[in-house]
């Protein structure tokens, strides 16, 4: 006899990136004294459940969202598992602004200072200060982990364009950051599909030839994103971003963890200090607000305290089945 293991979701949008948070259902009891404990935990045991709600026929490329958890620590809110097509994340900022907003809109968490929650993720703790207007919260703004410049300069060959230079940063995630140079014009001149078959062997290559972890923890390893730079949309925007996760996406919304990765780039690089906004802009034009919240270190290095605030839109609950018998129950991508 086959089972069938049922998920309750509600399925929103950051700033038009997918965050299906689960509500509910056969989540998992997880092992560990904190949430990157539990996702060591959940991607040995349970990996499985993120592929059948991520991929298709459940999901779809971009597909991206979270489970909640008990806070470890009584102190503060929930804890949050980012689960995606790319894996299991260890922060996710468009996923915090959706399931914050998920939680909040849906009274699945009662905060313990109205207006504020604090978040165990795997990268950390982060506080997540929401505005509500009714029953509609508007505004949702992350104070993330600390994040740091981690290599400058690196040269990779990029098929078409050539010999790239690419720093990458830390934001919850490692980023390659591919800033304007002779050999890319910027985002603009591209499609979404060139950008992502070269952020594929980017990554690849990235991976290959130098070597990122996490000086605090080792579990937090491996560039997995590549952030293309351009010009932007808006006047008032400072920068614009196409972000490429997983193996055929580019995020729709800013992205939280790439926006704090360049805003540590930047203060690196004396462009950007604390109290100075950064308005970064998506591919399709939405847009994060970020800011430098505070100067600190991390392992020695020069880091910042980054924040980023934005939005999301519930549309829709989901009552998901991944049933055995399915050929399908655990995804496929073409
Ligand atoms: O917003 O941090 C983010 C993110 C990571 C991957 C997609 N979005």
């Amino acid at each position: 006899m086959s089972t069938a293991y049922h998920f309750f979701c509600i399925d929103a949008h950051t700033c038009g990136n997918p965050v299906r948070v689960v509500t509910g259902g056969s989540i998992p009891f997880l092992q560990g004294e904190s949430m990157s404990e539990k996702r060591q935990h959940f991607l040995r045991e349970y990996d499985w459940i993120r592929k059948g709600l991520m991929f298709e026929p459940r999901g779809h490329d971009m597909m991206s969202g979270s489970i909640l958890y008990p806070p470890i620590d009584p102190a503060n809110d929930a804890g949050v598992l980012f689960i995606e097509t790319s894996g299991c994340l260890p922060m996710c900022g468009h996923g915090t602004i959706g399931t914050v907003t998920v939680a909040i809109e849906q009274n699945l968490i009662r905060p313990k200072t109205p207006g504020v929650l604090n978040l165990e993720v795997p990268a950390g703790l982060v506080r997540a200060e929401y505005v509500q207007e009714g029953r509609k919260v508007t505004s949702v703004k992350i104070t993330n982990i600390k994040s740091y410049l981690a290599a400058e300069g690196l040269t990779v060959e990029c098929p078409d364009l050539g010999t790239l230079t690419i720093d990458v940063a830390y934001g919850g995630n490692f980023y390659g950051i591919v800033d304007v140079q002779t050999n890319f014009p910027g985002l603009e001149h591209f499609s979404a599909d060139q950008l992502i078959s070269w952020a594929r062997v980017l990554r690849v290559r990235l991976n290959e030839q130098y070597n990122f972890v996490h000086p605090e923890n080792d579990t937090i390893r491996g560039l997995s994103h590549i952030l293309w730079t351009g010009a932007t949309l808006k006047e008032t925007s400072t920068a614009r971003n196409a972000v490429f996760y997983g193996d055929k996406a580019i995020d729709r919304s800013p992205c939280g963890t790439g926006t704090s990765a360049r805003m540590a780039q930047w203060y690196a690089q004396g462009k950007l200090k604390p109290g100075d906004t950064f308005v970064h802009e998506s591919i399709i034009g939405s847009i994060f607000n970020g800011r430098i919240e505070a100067e600190t270190e991390l392992a020695g290095k020069p880091a910042i305290v980054p924040s980023i605030e934005g939005w999301a839109r519930i549309h829709g609950y989901n009552h998901l089945i991944i049933d055995e018998d399915d050929p399908y129950a655990f995804g496929f991508q073409v």
